[in-house]
C-alpha cells in the first residue's frame, strides 16, 4: 500500500538533503518541510522533484515570472527564459500580451 507515494518522499528527502548539505548551514532546513521558502507558490518538494526549479528562487530562470506563475498560470518553462524560442523572454510576452508557448506570436518591433 502506498509504497510509490513513499518512493516519491524518500526521493524528494533525499533531493533535500542533498541541496541541504550543498547550502551555508542554517539556511537549508525548511527545505524538508513543505513550505514555498521562496514565495512562488510552489512548494520547496514540488520544485525539488517535479519541477527541478530552484526552491530558494522565485524566478529560476530570470524571465520575469515567477516558477509558479509559469507552471500554473502560463504553462511556460519554469527553466528557459523562452519558451517558445522567439527570442523573447516569456516574461515579456506576457508583460506584452503575446503568447509565450508559440513562436508566431512575439511583439512587433
Ligand atoms: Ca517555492
Ligand atoms: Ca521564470
Ligand atoms: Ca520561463
Ligand atoms: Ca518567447
Amino acid at each position: 500500500m502506498k509504497k510509490k507515494g513513499m518512493l516519491v518522499l524518500a526521493a524528494c528527502l533525499a533531493a533535500g538533503l542533498v541541496l541541504f548539505l550543498s547550502l551555508p548551514r542554517g539556511i537549508g532546513e525548511d527545505i524538508f518541510s513543505d513550505d514555498d521558502e521562496d514565495g512562488d507558490g510552489l512548494e520547496n518538494c514540488e520544485e525539488i522533484e517535479e519541477y527541478e526549479t530552484d526552491p530558494m528562487e522565485e524566478d529560476t530562470d530570470g524571465d520575469g515570472l515567477d516558477d509558479g506563475e509559469e507552471v500554473e498560470t502560463y504553462e511556460t518553462d519554469p527553466l528557459e527564459e523562452d519558451t517558445d524560442g522567439d527570442g523573447w523572454d516569456d516574461g515579456e510576452e506576457v508583460e506584452e500580451d503575446t503568447d509565450p508557448l508559440d513562436e508566431e506570436s512575439y511583439p512587433e518591433d
